[in-house]
């Protein structure tokens, strides 16, 4: 039944039906390098106000020590567990419904680990492996294991029950320093660089994002810049069309200078969000590391604040090398956030804890499938109860 009503959601969400839009929508020209920049003046929910804020991209402190601080933060996202209705399914059944998958293996080793036995050092090991396939990591289980042994000893548990509360408490404990949304802040445009390899998500991630931020009303131009693969272009305008949002693009040419055109054209017409993509792959890492780095330099010349957000995003079943992607593109780029995708077809969720323990690094969303609304603010809380 309830697979039934899923279906009817899904066939109305608003992927499916751009059609009745596209007629309104005015669609660039494909501009040649040396045409004009032209910018469709066209952008949905528009209210103009400048914003004079600061940008704060360190990992933060647990989301209550956030609230303490209002007072220089004017644009905020609304907090992650807001239970704002999504059709018939609340945003926790949502998420839960994407991490399916990783429940299904957490519930059943846990259950069948935990269910009537004693707390013996097999057990201990037992759970290392169903951490370790779960992609915690190494790092991050031992973490767990050692925290859930001093609880074991210092609360004298007995019952081995008792271990899953214990571990899923101290998973929300290491999941919560990386729990920090992206807050807009500086002189808009507010530019968000998006950036990672090739096939992780970076172009659907920016089509759902420009969705949430539509929904807060803010205005958004997209600047395509990943020139690389000719399908980009037009992948990215899909998802513009879908959003009723201006993708700047240029026939040919060089990334940056279509990220420099973007962010001046949002300059000039008060546009609050800058998102642009950019490629994830050209013949060489080496090429792709120049490139992305020259485009956070042009940026910068032509925003001094900007890049606000350098946002990496990941692909969850990539698993262990998640982790060395981060530390790749960190290092050339310093990355500011995370966005970590395609968790609902996984069953190794648990990478998320690997990155809290080995890079921790502010996870601001997670990708629980691949239509518009499937984009989530990253919350511990959430995230842990969705597992098991
Ligand atoms: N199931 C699922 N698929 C996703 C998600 N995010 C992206 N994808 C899919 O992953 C593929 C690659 O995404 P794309 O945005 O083109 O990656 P890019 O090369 O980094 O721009 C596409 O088929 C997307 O639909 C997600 O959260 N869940
Ligand atoms: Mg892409």
């Amino acid at each position: 039944m309830f697979e039934f009503l899923k279906k009817i959601i899904k066939k109305n969400s608003p992927e499916k039906k751009p059609a009745a839009k596209k007629e309104v929508i005015k669609k660039p020209e494909k501009k040649t390098s040396s045409a004009p920049k032209k910018i469709v003046a066209k952008a949905p929910n528009l209210p103009k106000k400048k914003k004079a804020l600061k940008t704060e991209s360190s990992i933060k402190p647990p989301p209550k020590a956030l609230k303490k601080k209002p007072l220089e933060i004017k644009e905020e996202k609304a907090p992650p567990k807001e239970e704002k209705k999504s059709g018939f399914f609340s945003l926790a059944d949502k998420i839960k419904k994407g991490l399916t998958k990783t429940r299904e293996k957490l519930t059943t080793e846990l259950t069948s680990l935990f269910t009537g036995k004693k707390i013996d050092e097999a057990l201990f090991e037992e759970l290392e492996t169903i951490l370790l396939t779960s992609d915690v990591g190494i790092s991050a289980t031992t973490y767990l294991l050692d925290s859930i042994r001093a609880s074991i000893k210092k609360n004298k548990i007995e019952n081995a029950d008792e271990i899953k509360g214990l571990l899923k408490e101290k998973l929300i404990e290491l999941l919560s320093p990386i729990q920090n949304p992206l807050v807009l802040k500086g002189t808009s445009p507010f530019v968000i660089m998006v950036v990672g390899v090739n096939g992780a998500g970076k172009t659907t991630t920016i089509g759902k994002l420009t969705k949430i931020f539509l929904d807060e009303n803010k205005s958004v131009l997209i600047a395509a810049g990943d020139t690389f693969r000719a399908a980009a272009t037009e992948q990215l305008e899909v998802w513009g069309e879908r959003n009723n949002v201006h993708v700047v693009s240029q026939a040919s040419g060089d990334p940056s200078a279509v990220i420099f055109d973007a962010i001046n054209s949002a300059k000039a017409k008060n546009i609050d969000i800058v998102i642009a993509d950019t490629a994830g792959r050209l013949p060489t890492q080496k090429h792709l590391i120049d490139e992305i780095t020259k485009i956070k330099r042009v940026i910068n010349k032509c925003h001094l604040e900007a890049p606000h957000e350098i946002l990496l995003v990941l692909d969850a079943n990539t698993g262990q090398n998640a982790i060395s992607q981060l530390r790749i593109f960190n290092e050339a780029l310093g990355i500011t956030g995370l966005a970590l995708t395609k968790l609902d077809g996984t069953a190794k969720g648990g990478v998320i804890a690997a990155i809290a323990k080995e890079q921790p690094t502010p996870l601001r969303y997670i990708g629980v499938g691949e239509s518009i609304d499937d984009l989530r603010v990253f919350n511990a809380q959430e995230y842990v109860d969705a597992l098991f």
